[in-house]
């Protein structure tokens, strides 16, 4: 029996990987993943609320888990496995749906942004996204959910929905009374966001979160993209009217830059900031693109190795399954017998 606290994470494998999701997730899952039980994950089931060929779901599917071991994430230390190979996860999400509320799902601000695009065809999949990742981090009694900041929100509806299940099901579980404290339903997670790179931006709008699904290609950077793409994009990107380079609210498209140097480097920003004292942004891009081709490459040239060895792949993720499946077994009847069901035979 491991002591350690719980760690649970994942990501969409909508299309491939980015430097945010890099910088703001699976760079620092892989500098935590020594001091916690880790589980990662690739969540298929949760890239098909929007609208994607099976051919293109597969490819991705195998290119998260492939650039989660190009990103330093150990078969070895953690769980590593895909959503839809534990078919608990779409169990407890329909048991939460029926704890949650339409009002609190739609004040979600992803769901806003997302649903934005669909007019009147909002796809009930991208409504439901929050309370089906709710289920994904509660089946495993997790404490840790590292995410970016955009997601913080959905961690915290999930607190919201564990609490009025633990309310319910296992009244008195929060007792500050020691005797009279009774095993939770749920664990209460906490969401873990990290202080700079949190929210990486877009190259051309600044202002707006870079996105691996973005249709502007040069909007992202992509963890498989050459070292020629990542120059030019650095260098072609939107940066803010004036010519000095400093890290101020109205120039957020220099505290970008700033920043992807920043974290990469592990410099502060004030010591990058005084270096270029009298230059211009020019001299900022060129830095930049070349410390992001320096800290792309490797994983560039690891995620094709990897992606050539579909057995190596299967083999890891057959592993991780079958670990994931034995934790959400025990975790849903729990929950089932608490809640009333009648217990298989
Ligand atoms: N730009 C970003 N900066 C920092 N962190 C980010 N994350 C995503 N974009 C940035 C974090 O990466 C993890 C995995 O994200 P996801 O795939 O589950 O969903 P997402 O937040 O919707 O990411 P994308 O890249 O914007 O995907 P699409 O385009 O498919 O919607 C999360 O921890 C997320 O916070």
């Amino acid at each position: 029996m491991t002591t350690k606290k719980t760690m649970l994470s994942a990501v969409q494998p909508t299309s491939r990987l980015t430097i945010g999701n890099y910088i703001g997730a699976v760079k620092n899952w892989a500098t935590m993943q020594a001091d916690y039980d880790c589980l990662f994950f690739a969540v298929d089931l949760h890239a098909i609320s929007d609208k994607r060929g099976a051919p293109e779901l597969r490819d991705q599917t195998y290119r998260t888990v492939a650039t989660y071991l190009a990103c330093g994430l150990d078969a070895e230390k953690s769980t590593l496995f895909v959503q839809s190979h534990v078919p608990e996860h779409a169990e407890l999400a329909w048991v939460l749906t029926c704890h949650a509320t339409m009002g609190e799902v739609s004040r979600m601000t992803q769901y806003k942004d997302k649903s934005a695009k669909h007019g009147d065809s909002i796809p009930m999949g991208l409504f439901a996204y929050p309370v089906l990742m709710a289920a994904d981090i509660l089946l495993y009694d997790v404490d840790l959910v590292p995410v970016g900041a955009d997601q913080k929100q959905h961690v915290e509806l999930t607190r919201d929905l564990a609490i009025r299940m633990n309310n319910h099901y296992t009244p008195g579980w929060d007792g500050k009374d020691p005797t009279k404290v009774k095993p939770a339903l749920f664990r209460i997670p906490e969401p873990w966001i990290p202080k700079l790179g949190g929210k990486i931006m877009s190259l051309q709008d600044p202002t707006k979160k870079m996105s691996k699904s973005d249709a502007d290609l040069k909007a992202t950077l992509f963890l498989d993209d050459t070292d020629k793409d990542i120059e030019k994009k650095v260098k072609s990107a939107v940066t803010d009217s004036g010519s000095e380079i400093t890290d101020a609210d109205d120039k957020p498209g220099i505290r970008n830059l700033l920043t992807l140097q920043s974290v990469l480097t592990g410099k502060p920003i004030p010591e990058i900031v005084a270096a270029y004292a009298g230059k211009m942004y020019g001299h900022l891009k060129v830095d930049t693109a070349a410390i992001c081709v320096d800290a792309i490459r490797p994983i560039r040239d690891e995620t094709a190795r990897l992606m050539a060895d579909r057995g190596y792949l299967d083999q890891v993720l057959k592993r991780g399954a079958e670990n994931a499946r034995k934790r959400a077994a025990m975790k849903i009847a729990h929950v089932y017998d608490k809640m009333g069901f009648i217990p298989k035979t």
